[in-house]
């Protein structure tokens, strides 16, 4: 890292032929790593055992380590949540249309269209950033066979009140919990929500395990079916009892996982003092916030995610974005523009598309920034630094940018 020249004036800036701020590009999302011993350890052991996958010893351990995380009573692990959802569908039989929020990951609504059910997007509540349960019910018809809430940034989502009106309507609760390993909402633990919660463990998220996931239930008959589905429906050698696939976890993901879980508190204590510095450093810049997670929520807060509220910065999020992406800093912004803006969702609903003028507030504003093992103090201070210097010159630099740049 070359020592932090401060920008003083606009041209000072990477995006108008300045000096980058970083030589090397600084990413949201990179991973953070536990043990490498230990890791290595286990790898040696997987080669010594030679059981790579199918159910193997670390796998087990694994299951049960997040059973004993979650204090769910199976837990059942995945190559990847996107597969993870599509199985859960799957074995809870689903047809027709699913409800879900736009304001996600693409894989919440592709997970459901892949399998031929049409996702139905409900619009998200602009102080937590999930499903509002106020535009559930208007949704619901006779098509509609379960609901699939997402806890967005590692945020518990209502449940109390989307369990409620699922009741009502007789329909499953799928929770994508992506981000949530480890979240409490007011004192309960993310798991064990709904008919089953399905948790990822890709790099970017703060426990890895390269690529994988896990499914969580307490219906030990659905814990059956899932498990039959993720090894192609074999209940024993040569017997096929069911539709499967392929969706096991390998054993070296399995080592990863358990390895990273070991760091699990190192994890967040980094991430809730990367949160902490960017609060005290953002504070008083006019128009950029930090999203706050609700009362009785407590996650992992492995995304700090910036607002931009372009009517009192006086620079848009999008510029912002531009000039971070200049300097070699790499924010992020999820989940720009909503899977209702995506294909093939865009061109299906192109004659009725739905209003989501929440969805589509938030989603202009949402700055993702880096954090994590990977992310410095200094670093927090040099980002903090720019965006205050942006807004300061935010007009100068917004007409700048309409001359010079496309956006
Ligand atoms: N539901 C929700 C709500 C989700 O957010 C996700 C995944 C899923 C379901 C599905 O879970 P999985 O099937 O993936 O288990 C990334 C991830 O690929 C995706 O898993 C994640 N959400 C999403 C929020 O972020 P992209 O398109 O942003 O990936 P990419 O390649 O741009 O990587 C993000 C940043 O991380 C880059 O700046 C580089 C850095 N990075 C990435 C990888 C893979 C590294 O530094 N090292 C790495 O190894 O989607």
């Amino acid at each position: 890292m070359k020592s932090f020249i401060p920008k003083t004036a606009v041209d000072d800036l990477a995006i108008f032929g300045g000096p980058k701020l970083y030589d090397e590009e600084l990413h949201v999302g990179r991973p953070n790593i536990g043990s490498r011993a230990r890791f290595y350890k286990m790898v040696d052991d997987i080669f010594e055992r030679k059981w790579l996958s199918n159910k193997g010893a670390y796998v087990q351990q694994l299951e049960a380590r997040i059973c004993q995380l979650t204090g769910v009573n199976h837990a059942i692990a995945v190559c990847n949540a996107t597969v993870g959802l599509e199985v859960v569908i799957r074995a809870l039989g689903l047809t027709g249309e699913v409800i879900v929020p736009s304001f996600t990951f693409v894989a919440t609504a592709h997970s459901l269209t892949w399998l031929g059910l049409t996702p139905v997007f409900c619009d998200i509540n602009q102080d937590t950033h999930t499903l509002d349960s106020t535009h559930l019910e208007g949704l619901i018809n006779a098509r509609t066979s379960a609901i699939i809430p997402v806890h967005l940034w590692g945020q518990c989502c209502e449940t109390g009140e989307i369990e409620r009106i699922a009741e009502a309507h007789n329909l499953p609760v799928i929770y994508d919990a992506a981000h949530a390993l480890g979240t409490k909402r007011f004192g309960t633990l993310v798991g064990g929500f709904g008919a089953a919660e399905v948790f990822s463990f890709h790099a970017t998220k703060f426990i890895n395990s390269f690529e994988g996931g896990v499914i969580t239930t307490n219906s030990e008959d659905l814990a059956k079916t899932i498990r039959l589905m993720i090894n192609f429906g074999f209940a024993g050698y040569d017997k096929v009892v069911s539709m499967g696939t392929n969706g096991k976890m390998n054993e070296v993901c399995a080592a990863m996982a358990l390895t990273n879980l070991e760091s699990f508190d190192e994890f967040v204590t980094i991430n809730r003092s990367n949160r902490d510095q960017y609060r005290r450093e953002l504070a008083g810049i006019p128009g950029i916030s930090l999203f706050v997670e609700s009362a009785g929520n407590t996650c992992s807060d492995q995304y700090v995610v910036g607002m931009v509220d372009s009517t009192k910065s006086g620079i848009s999020r999008n510029h912002i974005m531009n000039i971070f992406w200049a300097e070699n800093i790499l924010a992020r912004r999820y989940f720009y523009p909503g899977c209702h803006q995506m294909e093939p969702y865009r061109t299906q609903r192109a004659d009725n598309p739905p209003e989501l003028p929440v969805t589509d507030l938030v989603a202009s504003q949402v700055l993702i920034l880096p954090t994590g093992s990977s992310v410095q103090s200094e670093d927090i201070c040099r980002i903090c630094s720019l965006i205050r210097f942006v807004v300061e010159n935010g007009q100068a630099i917004s007409a700048m940018m309409s001359e010079n740049t496309t956006n």
